[in-house]
């Protein structure tokens, strides 16, 4: 397989590479492709410098599968050129996922929604990924009503200015450029995205409606509270989840056991539950506090966490790149 990196040079694009490498896609050639200014670079996978190209030059190359994550407008602009040359692009940002004619796809989920047709597949947000994979075992064994989802997210999900900014407040630097408006360190900041009309940020809506898409289910109804906090490991999330029907807390926990990416960690005498700093660099999604919610019937609060550079971003998408490949449809 010949596979074209779309920004390979950033945070989530090197993330891409690695995963790439660890999880032995069958690659014969990257290609690094980033724009103008880190043309000529050097990136470096399985211990063999490769040259970072420009778009014409990747699509001239005929990759069997693109993943872009070079952001919203770039994908807009080429993504629809790679995939008339016969390219597949898999796609990490807002650009495609709620166009109607376009799969937005975690494969633990939806992944046999995909044909070959799909030419242009998005990845969802981070934040919805590791929700998704938690709510789904559930959802086909008692029918959630309702999600209230509170998110504690890294600052990696901003890119690597935001990471310079954390560790730079944290030695005590001036900070010429912060990626927030506010301080980060010592601080939690309830916005991350823009503010919408309706009060909610577009991170809060992005978690709602790419529910409802990937769940291929409109009567969930979810509300989110999205948060920025001084990590970099991973994304939490607090869920309380509404069922249609009764539970058992036993079948709940060994429904999230058999879930495919999913781990429980869940034994509070011994304070064994799911943090960022040991879900750092892992794939999977790590779910515990798994309780009943005694105000209200048939309704249960957890706690997940995962690498939101990983499961939240590249490992989502080279897991769609194995589907794909798995069925001969690259
Ligand atoms: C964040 N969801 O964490 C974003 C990244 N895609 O800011």
């Amino acid at each position: 397989m010949k596979v074209a990196v779309v920004g390979a040079t950033g945070l989530v694009g090197g993330e891409i590479l690695k995963v790439l490498e660890e999880r032995n896609f069958p690659v014969t050639e990257i290609i690094p492709v980033a724009s103008e200014k880190s043309i000529g670079n050097k990136v470096s996978f399985k211990g063999t410098e490769y040259t970072v190209v420009g778009f014409e030059d990747a699509i001239k190359m005929k990759p069997n599968v693109a993943i872009f994550s070079a952001g919203g407008g770039t994908s807009l602009a080429l993504a629809p050129k790679f995939a008339e040359a016969g390219i597949t692009v898999i796609d990490n940002s807002s650009a495609w996922r709620m166009d109607d004619t376009k799969k937005l796809v975690v494969p633990e989920v939806n992944a046999s929604s995909l044909t070959p047709e799909d030419k242009i597949i998005a990845n969802p947000n981070c934040s919805t990924i590791q929700m998704v994979v938690v709510l789904k075992p559930l959802h086909d064994k008692y029918k959630i009503k309702r999600v209230v989802v509170s998110t504690y997210q890294s600052v990696t999900g901003s890119g690597k200015k935001a990471v310079d900014q954390l560790f730079g407040e944290r030695a005590g630097k001036e900070i010429a450029d912060p990626a927030y408006p506010h301080k980060i360190d010592l601080n939690v900041i309830p916005h991350i995205d823009v503010f919408l009309e309706n009060g909610y940020t577009k991170e809060e809506m992005k978690m709602i409606k790419e529910t409802n898409k990937i769940m291929e289910d409109d009567s969930i109804r979810v509300t989110a509270t999205t948060v920025r906090i001084p990590t970099v490991g991973g994304h939490s999330e607090s869920l309380n989840i509404e069922f249609e029907n009764d539970f058992d807390l036993d079948e709940v926990k060994s429904l999230l056991a058999n879930m495919e990416g999913v781990v429980v960690q869940d034994d509070p005498a011994n304070n064994v539950y799911p943090m960022p700093l040991n879900a750092h660099g892992k794939d999977e999604t790590f779910v515990g506090r798994i309780r009943r919610d005694e105000s209200q019937a048939n309704t249960l609060n957890l706690w997940c966490v995962a690498d939101n550079l990983r499961k939240g971003a590249a490992t989502n998408t080279v897991q769609i790149a194995e589907y794909l490949n798995g069925k001969g449809m690259i």
